[in-house]
């Protein structure tokens, strides 16, 4: 559908306007969106190989990928990339990830995947953090398109505690991410809970928001990557809207 054409026009975009040249390591996000960007490294590879074999020179491309995710991994694997460690590769040239929501101020919700803990570590070790989206996931201000909340992964035993302190101190509602396909609450890759807190209107300091979230014990880490990112990519149905930061 035409979402899906949305998501694949702005993640190949986000990966054409990438250097591939020499040693490169790459982040890769979690998500749908995140399937069309992995397919489009591969394809770009094997493309820039086949031209170096015509003209006669050897490849010299060397492209690692470091995961987000066990998602992330599997996408890695499947196309036949080399796949790599944060602990081999703790400094990342480039990451591309998905995104639940992009403001004006480039303040992004993630974590709608349940992956944003991992996301956010290996956001934090690459040089430069490109978002990818559908239309959809542009608004004004957080909370216009996207109503689940802020996902916040927490330490099991700490998520009636970590609930009450939000719901006090912040107000809104926190709900506990509850499974599809198993009994009982979803367990993240890091054999954590996720509460999402629904936020009241007129919030837009995000930034001491996520701070204050992240000093509650018992609080992994919160789907709020405030400034993070170097571009935004926002794929409609001719174009991608292209959002410098
Ligand atoms: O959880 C996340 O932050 C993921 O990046 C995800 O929410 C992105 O969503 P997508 O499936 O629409 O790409």
């Amino acid at each position: 559908n035409d979402l899906e054409i949305c998501k694949r026009f702005a993640a190949e975009r986000a990966v054409l306007d990438r250097e591939f040249k020499g040693n490169v390591v790459v982040g890769i996000g979690s998500g749908s969106t995140v399937v069309y960007v992995t397919k489009c490294i591969a394809e770009t590879i094997t493309r820039m190989n086949k031209e170096a074999e015509k003209d006669g020179r050897k490849p010299d491309l060397n492209v690692t990928c470091i995961p987000s995710s066990f998602q992330a991994k599997e996408l890695i694997l499947r196309n036949n990339l080399n796949l790599g460690s944060l602990e081999s590769f703790p400094l990342v040239d480039w990451t591309i990830d998905g995104a639940d929501e992009i403001d004006s101020q480039n303040n992004i919700i993630k974590g709608g995947g349940g992956c944003h803990t991992q996301e956010k570590i290996l956001a934090s070790c690459s040089k430069e953090l490109y978002i990818v989206g559908d239309y959809t996931k542009y608004s004004p201000k957080l909370g216009t398109n996207w109503k689940k909340g802020i996902p916040i992964e927490v330490i099991p035993v700490s998520y009636v505690a970590v609930k009450r302190k939000i719901e006090c101190r912040l107000g809104g509602e926190v709900l506990l991410r509850m499974a599809v396909m198993k009994a009982g609450p979803v367990i993240t890759d890091n054999s954590n809970f996720i509460v999402d807190w629904r936020f009241p209107e007129g919030i837009d300091n995000w930034k001491d928001i996520e701070t204050t979230l992240k000093m509650i014990p018992g609080v992994v880490e919160v789907g709020l990557f405030i400034k993070m990112a170097i571009k935004i990519y926002i794929g409609n149905e001719k174009d991608v809207k292209i959002y410098d930061f």
